[in-house]
């Protein structure tokens, strides 16, 4: 019976002709969005579409859950507090296979394609790498039909919206679903409780047993909001589920009946901050209560959720880790080891040992960052007012991983202390990422160097303990969004000339290398990259009034903005450029056009003022004559995934200049080259796998490698030696402190110059001339184009290792254990 009904919704409402979806599109304006055409706005219409979309997914997703359930699929659970998946409609419509008959139907009811994709807003819900690493792993996982569940936090506010006012970044709140979001499917029967604070008692249960009961403090319920993540292609279609918080009561009677109004309505608010605001670092913020609430609240929903799925299969608890793999995307979700050791021990009585196979068994841990400062640690007594069952957990979990380490190498304390969870000192702070390794079956880095320098010096007593733990998982990129849908006209040329294979495959871009020769193809592949750059010119114009040329070159750095990553090496370069072109106006150089864009942490003063250096120079340059037609800069505010579509496909260089050692993998260096921009990078990070590839004569290469930073570091280091030592490198930090580019304050970039000649932490100084002769080298190659040509195809037919199918087919394969399932 229940077959019948479906298969007749099927033929009756999600039609994949341009008929009926044009007949869905009207039903959703009147029915969903009560308006009739005539008086509809875009927003109307843009939800109308989305909604005729949604429907043709939904019953992919039920269908999935179904086949996955019957076949007691293992699953991935990928932890991760931000997903950042940009715009869906494109991408699912893309998905689907009904491109064309979309077009159509809209076409039909009189509407602009274009327009109604820019109306909808993207979910803001990451910082930035780690976040969009999650959302191209969850659309690789769906498209290699692997099943998967990602898990994390619903957001109201994402990211903020960045705006530019006299050069300085002000941050405005990102209010991405004030318009609703009909993406997401609202669960709100699919809720569990969360508690925190409080204290534990200890008792005995009917046999005798010593068990702990956790009184807590105060409640929270998470609700469930599911968005359907579908495979290209393929029918299967999984889940990204995050949770929001609401008040366990929505009224204190108690307060509400002695007139206290707003202490009764307090709880409520209270409760539902909790997942109020994503935090735009993208390294811990120290300290921050809330952020721990945070953590362990979407964390403790997701663990209750996977236990709920995992019971209905009537399988014992004790094979938990056969059904199920967690991923934790950095020690963000790290509290889920010993949360599932407390649903396991004190919820299902099971007994320690059992309960520590299971968990240890259940999660692997990716590490993204080698910074120090970036490590998350918690201080202990913040801990205990917070989660003080857990601390006791990890207390535990950590006297007997030490007892372990002990005899295992044969050591005295002295050694155990650097393997501790917990860091004694001053104040003492529990070590999430010691905490992740000890309570995970696999490690892994995002690239080679990473995985290297995490085994030899982030972790090595770890390392030396276990060898087989840390591995390595190169990241990737999916090139569903970041070719198909976001570089039409290339995805255009490609399918001509090399078929459509690339979409899943992407190592069949090696067939281009056969055309990488041909005078013609080169001449189409001009014409593809001239077309990104008018669009990119016109966008920039648009979010910036400031015209740019397609013909010159564009030089592009878009990424968060820190020090590490060197905006401030790129500016030096262009203030010499300046200084060029002044000294000597015949100086005969192919015009440039630097395209920045990128957030600033809001506390995070340095990079903020480097984004104020950036739009400072770039008003002086601008506005100087005489560096019409030769140089201009921009800074493109509010980089996001939406304006990241048209950026890579429209730069020639990518800047990929972070101090060798500092940048875990970076993914946009992998966006650019696939866009067919050339790199002009240090031996950092994924860059260094980047060049191996795509061949070291088609990748711009400068800088000190890992090793000699390492060593100079060792040695001393003193930045004003090599500011006196050359003269283009002095002037340039002269102009910049002098007030020349600030209206002739010369106390504005004081504390950027001082940084840089007082400590220069990031060795900008050092590589600053290879760096700059490097840049000239390109100058130079950019004159030849059927050379630039050829190795810009060469890039593009180069970068199959790249792709996320192929990170997650090593995760499958090498650390998950987990198998394909087909979705009819
Ligand atoms: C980033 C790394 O800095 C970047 O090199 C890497 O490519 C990316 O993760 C994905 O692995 N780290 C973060 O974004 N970290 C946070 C906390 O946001």
């Amino acid at each position: 019976m229940s077959e019948v009904t479906s298969s007749k919704i099927q033929s009756t409402r999600v039609g994949m002709d341009a008929a009926a979806i044009k007949q869905s599109i009207l039903e959703h304006l009147v029915h969903t969005q009560s308006r009739f055409p005539d008086v509809a706005s875009e927003s109307d219409w843009y939800n109308a579409l989305a909604h005729a979309v949604r429907d043709r997914m939904l019953e992919r997703m039920m269908v999935t859950a179904k086949t996955y359930k019957a076949n007691k699929s293992r699953t991935v659970c990928y932890l991760s507090a931000e997903f950042l998946p940009g715009p869906h409609l494109a991408n699912n419509i893309l998905a689907l296979g009904i491109w064309q008959e979309v077009q159509e139907a809209v076409a039909q009811l009189g509407l602009d394609f274009e327009s109604l994709l820019e109306e909808e807003v993207e979910p803001g819900l990451g910082n930035g790498g780690l976040g969009r690493l999650a959302a191209c792993y969850m659309d690789s996982m769906a498209t290699l039909k692997i099943p998967a569940i990602g898990y994390g936090i619903r957001y109201e506010f994402g990211i903020f919206r960045q705006e530019i006012e006299d050069g300085w970044q002000v941050e405005k709140t990102d209010k991405w679903l004030s318009y609703g979001n009909p993406w997401e499917i609202p669960r709100p029967r699919l809720r569990f409780n969360v508690h925190f604070g409080g204290h534990t008692e200890q008792f005995k249960d009917i046999d005798g047993i010593l068990r702990v009961k956790w009184i807590p403090e105060w409640r929270v319920i998470g609700v469930a909001h599911d968005t359907p993540v579908m495979g290209y292609g393929v029918k299967n279609t999984n889940l990204l589920r995050l949770w929001s918080s609401e008040a366990a009561e929505s009224f204190n009677f108690q307060a509400f009946n002695t007139g206290d109004y707003y202490g009764a309505v307090n709880e409520k608010v209270t409760s539902e901050n909790l997942t109020k605001v994503l935090y735009p670092n993208d390294e811990p913020e120290a300290g921050k209560r809330l952020r721990l609430e945070q953590q362990y609240f979407f964390v403790s929903c997701s663990l209750q959720d996977m236990v709920r799925i995992y019971l209905q299969s009537g399988d014992p608890l004790d094979q938990f880790h056969h059904k199920y793999t967690a991923q934790l995307n950095d020690t963000h979700p790290a509290i889920a080891i010993p949360e599932l050791m407390r649903l396991l021990v004190d919820r299902n009585q099971m007994d320690w040992d059992t309960a520590w196979h299971v968990t240890r068994n259940t999660f692997a841990y990716t590490n993204h960052t080698l910074l120090p400062e970036a490590l998350e640690k918690w201080p202990l007594d913040l801990f205990k007012k917070v989660l003080p069952r857990h601390l006791e957990i990890i207390y535990e979990i950590n006297s007997r991983f030490l007892d372990e380490a002990r005899m295992k190498i044969h050591g005295l304390n002295g050694h155990l202390e650097k393997l501790s969870i917990i860091e004694e000192g001053a104040r003492p702070q529990v070590r999430m990422a010691h905490l992740a390794v000890v309570g995970s079956y696999k490690v892994n880095g995002v690239a080679e160097l990473h995985s290297e320098l995490l085994r030899q010096n982030v972790l090595p007593d770890f390392h030396a303990l276990w060898p087989d733990k840390i591995t390595n998982v190169t990241n990737g990129v999916t090139p569903r969004r970041f070719m198909l849908l976001s570089n039409q006209p290339l995805a255009h040329l490609l399918r001509e000339r090399i078929g459509c294979g690339w979409v899943t495959d992407l190592d069949s871009l090696h067939k281009l290398e056969a055309l990488a020769d041909d005078p013609d193809f080169q001449q189409q592949w001009q014409k593809v990259k001239r077309r990104n750059k008018e669009r990119l010119a016109r966008h920039a114009l648009a979010a910036t009034g400031q015209k740019i040329d397609p013909d010159s070159l564009f030089d592009v750095q878009v990424k968060r903005v820190h020090e590490y990553k060197r905006q401030h090496l790129n500016l030096l370069h262009i203030i010499t450029l300046y200084n060029r072109l002044k000294d000597n106006p015949g100086l005969d150089i192919p015009p440039r056009t630097f395209v920045f864009g990128g957030k600033a942490a809001p506390g995070y003063f340095m990079a903020k003022l480097i984004i104020k250096a950036i739009n400072s120079v770039a008003e002086v340059i601008n506005r100087d004559p005489d560096m019409d037609g030769r140089l201009r800069v921009v800074f493109f505010p509010n980089f996001n995934v939406k304006t990241a579509h048209c950026i890579y496909p429209g730069a020639d260089v990518s800047e990929q200049i972070s101090l060798a050692g500092k940048e875990a993998s970076g993914t946009g260096n992998m966006k650019f080259a696939l866009n067919g921009a050339l790199t002009v990078g240090t031996l950092d990070g994924a860059n260094i796998e980047i060049r191996e590839e795509v061949g070291k004569e088609n990748f711009f290469l400068f800088g000190m490698t890992e090793a000699e930073v390492s060593a100079l570091q060792q040695q001393g280091y003193h930045p004003q030696d090599y500011c006196q030592n050359d003269p283009e490198l002095k002037s340039a930090l002269d102009f910049l402190a002098s007030g020349y580019f600030s209206h002739g304050d010369a106390t504005l970039f004081r504390p950027l110059v001082d940084n840089l000649l007082n400590g220069d932490p990031y060795k900008v100084l050092v590589d600053y001339r290879s760096y700059v002769d490097c840049q000239a080298r390109i100058s130079e190659a950019y004159r030849d184009r059927q050379e630039w040509t050829r190795m810009s195809i060469l890039n593009v037919a180069r970068m199959g290792k790249f792709s996320s199918d192929r990170s997650i087919q090593e995760y499958t394969n090498n650390i998950w254990k987990i198998a394909s399932v087909d979705v009819f």
